[in-house]
This record gives structure tokens, sequence and C-alpha cells, in this order.
């Protein structure tokens, strides 16, 4: 299976300075940092699950621009009230994207639950207009052009890489260089 690393460097060169790049905590954030910094970036650091209500938050205020989340698993399942509320404002500027390993890699790798759950059907009775779940990644599956509120479910394996970097921005340095692109 492919790994989180690579679909996370494939989804980066896909984006360009219209398209924010919101992204959850732990190794996720350290990925998106070391294939790609820009300050279109926002690295959730330390607040798991917070990446996508905060995503609905930034879309609100900001509809010219496309708004990509880059969620865990674990992290979806922690703030579903998000998904729902996502759904709910049918928020057609954002691309809520699931790299799900089916565990809290950042942590140990524990198991998540999302095994049992159907991440897909949570996203459609929310409300999210276009519905994906993709086991064999191919980066034309990804559409950033939709104008339509859109979810993508897609099937990673599970590594562990020690090595890479930490984001090496301060909180208080990730917030102020996002918002003078707002
Ligand atoms: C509220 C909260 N609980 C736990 C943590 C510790 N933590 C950081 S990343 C992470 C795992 C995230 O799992 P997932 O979103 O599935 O992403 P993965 O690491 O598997 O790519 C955990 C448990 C945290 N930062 N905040």
């Amino acid at each position: 299976m492919i790994s989180r690393s690579e679909v996370i460097k494939m989804i980066m060169k896909k984006t360009t300075s219209d398209h924010l790049v919101l992204s959850t905590t732990g190794m996720i954030s350290r990925e998106v940092f070391s294939h790609d910094d820009r300050q279109e970036n926002f690295y959730m650091i330390g607040s798991m699950g917070l990446a996508s209500s905060f995503g609905l938050g930034i879309a609100k205020s900001n509809p010219d621009k496309k708004i990509i989340i880059l969620d865990g698993d674990g992290s979806f399942l922690m703030n579903l009230g998000a998904a729902a509320c996502i759904g709910f404002y049918n928020t057609s500027n954002i691309v809520h994207i699931i790299l799900d390993n089916f565990s809290y890699e950042s942590t140990g790798s524990q198991n998540s639950i999302s095994n049992k759950i159907d991440l897909c059907n949570i996203a459609k009775s929310s409300g999210y207009k276009f519905v994906d779940e993709i086991i064999n990644f191919d980066i034309n599956k990804i559409s950033f052009d939709k104008k339509e509120l859109s979810f993508y479910r897609i099937h990673v394996g599970i590594e562990s890489n020690e090595e890479i970097s930490r984001v090496a921005h301060t909180p208080e340095e990730i917030t102020s260089n996002f918002k003078l692109i707002l």
C-alpha cells in the first residue's frame, strides 16, 4: 500500500497559491512541512482533531480560496462535530482528505477504530456532496476544482519515520505567516 508520505508529496505538488492546506497534528504536519513548507500551509500543532474546525472558519471567511484539510483517521474521528458542521453549512470550498492508516501512527501506531467505521457514510450523511473512498491511490482521482464540498478517504500504509523533521515554526509564527495571505 502507498505510504502516507508519498500521498502527501503528490497532493502538495498539485497545490497552487489559491489552495490553503491545513494539516492535522503529528506526522501529517511534519511530512507536509518537510515536503513543501509554504506560507499557505497551516500546521495544527498540538490540537488534534481541530484542523477541520479551523478549516470551516477559514473557508467561510475566504470563499475565494480552496481549503484543503489533511486529516488523519484518528483526528477525524476525534472531532466528528466539525464534519457535521462543515456538511450542514455546505462549505463548498473545502476538500477534506482523510489519510487513513487505521491507526494513531504519530504516537506509536496504536489501532484507531476506523476499520470498523464507514467514514464515507459519515461524510455523506453529514452533507458532503462529493465523497470518494480511494483504496488504490492515484493522484488523478483527487480534484481541487470541484465546486462542491468534497471528501476523500485515502487508504495509506502504516510507516514510522522518526527521522522526519519537526515543524520548525512556532505556533505564533505559523499564525502570523498564515494571516498574511488571508
Ligand atoms: C487532544 C489530543 N489527544 C492526543 C494527542 C496526541 N496525538 C498527537 S498526534 C496523535 C495521533 C494522530 O492520529 P491520526 O490523526 O490518525 O494520524 P496519524 O498519526 O495516524 O497519521 C495523537 C494521539 C494530541 N496531540 N491531542
